[in-house]
């Protein structure tokens, strides 16, 4: 029963967040996609600092880290970077964000209490030295929208790709 309350407690927070995630798009299906853009993530900005999108478009995002540390490259409005800097907060609290690495079986094992720890959003990805991701997004919104990396301080130093739409 507890563990019941504790759920639906812990639910409300990313009912909010998935909800707002229609404003800014959805995430894509793969046999639609119209284009290919490649990231380049380093310490601390992404390469390019400035992407061009057709709206409506449906791209690949292919990213990967250059840098000596984790970062993230989140597809969101800066309203949504900023609320969700608290949620990468929490990661470093909970030991799972280290500098250079993240503790996968420590995210596990938090994600258990709090979903919002697991970090699984479609909007965005998390990744380590080395390592590459991708991330399918359908711009079909009016939405101004920046690409962001929201680990504490990042975002500030500069890791932010402005979206422009036409
Ligand atoms: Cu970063």
């Amino acid at each position: 029963m507890i563990r019941f309350f504790i759920f639906i407690f812990l639910s409300i927070p990313n009912l909010g967040f998935s909800a707002s995630l229609h404003n800014i798009g959805e995430k894509g299906k793969s046999s639609e996609i119209d284009r290919i853009i490649e990231i380049k993530m380093y310490d601390n900005y992404f390469e390019p600092k400035e992407i061009t999108i057709k709206k409506g478009e449906t791209i690949k995002f292919l990213i990967k880290n250059f840098g000596s540390l984790v970062h993230e490259f989140n597809i969101a409005t800066k309203k949504m970077h900023f609320e969700h800097q608290s949620e990468m907060m929490k990661m470093i609290e909970n030991e799972i964000l280290l500098g250079d690495s993240i503790d996968y079986e420590k995210m596990k094992e938090v994600a258990k209490i709090d979903h919002s720890m697991a970090h699984r959003h479609s909007n965005s990805v998390l990744l380590e030295p080395n390592m590459s991701g991708e991330i399918i997004w359908k711009f079909n919104t009016e939405t101004r929208l920046e690409a962001a990396c929201n680990i504490p301080g990042h975002y500030e130093s500069g890791m932010v790709t402005k979206i422009n739409k036409f």
